[in-house]
């Protein structure tokens, strides 16, 4: 129906115009020179779409291009008056506006949410004093020291440029090559391996700013500080083959799933901590706190928490906000320092440069997700697409002409901490920055039994895919350094003939305590809160079970999900109609936490023909998850080959179900 039906029906349809509030009198043909002549040059409305339509890509970001994004707000709950005069850290329960971007790294914009990948975790808080944006990761390290190797770090993790793939997987010769002649980057390779790099969901990853930044307060003492956010469902990771899975049977899993949890009113948390220390502690560190391929364990600073971030909002639209949103570590408040992380000192430039190519003007700050939400005014001027309209002769500083020009405060100011800096100029890797391989070490003996044999199946997975064996058995010699019989693993599952040199080291590799906290399993929360559990149905099952079990589940915090045969529902025992939320094909048990099947003894034996079925059942076993079963879903289970274990649990024993489906059966072993 066109504007002018629809005014005649009192509709308050706004009318369609071009750019320059023409209104169109035909949006579906182009002006031709007869009914099959050509189309004229002359159609200007045709020519302005189009050629709208073909400027409408910006370039992706070179890294982090796949993300999704939301806003919030963050509450600090413990001032840090001591420490800082940053009011966002200082003014408990003001609530400062947020927009977080949770991204892969390696991928396009357009490729799968789950691949093995780092997460970035970009938070811009819109404070009283001025943007500050806290770009961070999802793991506390990083592959290099020196913000130098960045570009070949990327070139090689990227699609290889003579046949443009693979897209966003680390399995390929170019990154091994690289990782195995960088051996700064063993730790990172540690955490990459784990699983980490396979969250569940973007609610329940930890983010860190991995630098050391720097707090000053009133009096201009500085102290250093490092930045965590913990989710309040806890960590929770995929297994590798369900991952695989994943990425064939919901490519947005991730952006689905954010959206939905935000849309339901199902918000995020995170919890900001931070780590607190001073100069002299860090002095006293068995690392170099300025290199980001160290961390400093939760065992020897701990944790403060001071605040927590809530995201509550979907933007409106994926372009104007999640792509354009423009994050740079130089955007800092007064209170706030950097430290002298050669990685950090490369980003400050980095980024501002990034975002004018990829945004294409200064002005980029002016767009709404951008632009500050206090006042800001200074001399800069003019400038590709600039919307501002300042007004009055006077654009410079100092002046004598304007009372209202903006003028620089030394009190409110931004001051950098006044560091003595002393030493020869050169391009110096320091002596403090040589061992590459203790907490590599640290953190693999960290470990569960079950993530260390993650660890050793991912590294086979990947370097499976290496073809050149001088690479394979490089970072075999690397893993000799960490753990022995890591290594050992790993030229087993390669099938080397014989133990790889390990490589000369710069620095003696120390046995340093173990960091419980550092493991995935122990941070991992017993509840069903933010998970999914699916419940597989076909005609004649039981409709009193399946209430029962969506009560107890529902109660219990997780999202529910019929799956049925066809999608317009079943027809169950008593002649009732229920429906579908996913047809069997399409909704396999990799996409949920656990899963409950409920048939009749007809259904299940039509069930077992079905590949997707026997395959919702394998998988959900083979991915150690919690089965609830009637006795139709046994008998589908049967048919399967599925051998009866703890975890497949009758329906008639619901708290059982619940309690099992809050973990893996990691009895099952993977
Ligand atoms: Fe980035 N990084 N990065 N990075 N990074 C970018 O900026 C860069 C590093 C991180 O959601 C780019 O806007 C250099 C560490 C996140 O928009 C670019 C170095 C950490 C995001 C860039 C690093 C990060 C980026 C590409 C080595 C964790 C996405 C597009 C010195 C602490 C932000 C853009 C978003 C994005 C450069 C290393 C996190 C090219 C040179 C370490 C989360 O400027």
């Amino acid at each position: 129906m066109h504007y002018d039906e629809r005014m005649a029906n009192k509709n308050t349809t706004p009318l369609l115009t071009t750019n320059q509030g023409l209104p169109v009198a035909d949006n579906q043909n182009s002006l031709r020179a007869s009914p099959l002549g050509p189309t004229l040059l002359e159609d200007f409305i045709l020519r302005e779409k189009i050629t709208h339509f073909d400027h409408e890509r910006i370039p992706e970001r070179i890294v982090h291009a796949r993300g999704s994004a939301a806003h919030g707000f963050f509450e600090l709950t413990k001032s840090l008056e001591t420490y800082t005069t940053a009011k966002i850290l200082t003014e408990v329960a003001e609530k400062t506006p947020v927009f977080a971007r949770i991204s892969t790294v390696a991928g396009g914009a357009g490729s799968v949410d789950t691949p093995r990948d780092v997460r970035g975790f970009a938070v811009k808080f819109y404070s009283k004093e001025g943007n500050w944006d806290l770009v961070g990761n999802n793991i506390p390290v990083f592959f290099i020291q020196d913000a130098i190797k960045f570009p070949d770090l990327i070139h090689a993790v990227k699609m290889e440029p003579d046949r443009g793939f693979p897209q966003s997987a680390t399995g390929h010769d170019t990154f091994w090559d690289f990782i195995s002649l960088t051996p700064e980057a063993m730790h990172m390779v540690m955490w990459i391996m784990s699983d980490r790099t396979l969250p569940r969901s973007l609610r329940m990853i930890e983010g860190f700013g991995v630098h050391s930044f720097r707090l000053l307060n009133k009096a201009g003492e500085s102290t250093f500080v490092k930045f965590h956010w913990r989710p309040k469902l806890g960590l929770q990771s995929t297994i590798w083959d369900e991952t695989v899975k994943i990425a064939g049977a919901d490519p947005d899993f991730h952006r689905r799933d954010l959206f939905e949890a935000i849309t339901a009113g199902d918000f995020p948390e995170w919890d900001l901590a931070v780590q607190l220390f001073s100069q002299e502690e860090a002095d006293r560190f068995p690392f170099d706190h300025l290199d980001a391929t160290k961390l400093i364990p939760e065992e020897l600073v701990p944790l403060q928490v001071i605040g927590r971030m809530v995201l509550n909002r979907w933007p409106e639209n994926f372009f104007a906000e999640t792509e354009q949103v423009a994050f740079c570590p130089s955007h800092i408040l007064p209170g706030i320092d950097f430290s002298n992380d050669p990685l950090l000192q490369g980003r400050l430039f980095s980024y501002l440069d990034t975002q004018l190519s990829r945004l294409g003007s200064p002005n980029f700050h002016q767009i709404p997700v951008n632009a500050p939400k206090c006042p800001f005014s200074n001399h800069q001027r003019d400038g590709h697409m600039q919307m501002g309209q300042p007004k009055g002769r006077v654009a410079y500083e100092p002046n004598s002409l304007s009372e209202e020009s903006p003028r620089e405060s030394p009190s409110k100011g931004f001051h950098s901490a006044a560091v003595e800096e002393v030493g020869a100029k050169g391009r110096i890797r320091a002596e403090s920055f040589a061992d590459h391989y203790s907490q590599a070490r640290q953190f693999y003996r960290s470990q569960t039994i079950y993530e260390q044999a993650h660890i050793s199946s991912a590294l086979i997975f990947e370097l499976s895919k290496v073809e050149h064996p001088h690479i394979r058995k490089a970072i075999v010699g690397h893993l000799r350094h960490i753990e022995e019989d890591l290594a050992r693993r790993v030229a087993d599952g390669l099938g080397l003939a014989a133990m790889p040199d390990a490589p000369p080291t710069l620095a003696a590799v120390q046995d340093l305590d173990p960091s419980p906290a550092l493991q995935i399993l122990g941070k991992m929360k017993d509840t069903l809160e933010g998970r999914a559990i699916a419940i597989l149905i076909a005609d004649g099952s039981d409709g009193a079970v399946i209430a029962k079990m969506k009560k107890a589940i529902g109660t219990a915090g997780a999202k529910i999900k019929i799956v049925a045969p066809k999608i317009s529902g079943v027809v169950l025992a008593d002649g009732s109609l229920t429906e579908a939320d996913g047809q069997l094909a399409g909704t396999p048990s990799v996409l949920f936490d656990a899963v409950v099947v409920v048939l009749s003894d007809a259904g299940a034996n039509t069930l077992a023909k079905d590949s997707a079925a026997i395959d919702f059942v394998r998988d959900a076993f083979n991915h150690l998850k919690a089965i609830g079963v009637d006795s139709g879903g046994q008998l589908l289970l049967d048919k399967a080959a599925i051998d009866n274990d703890a975890g497949i649990i009758s329906v008639q024993d619901m708290h059982a179900f619940i309690a099992a489906a809050k973990t893996r059966q990691w009895d099952r072993g993977v």
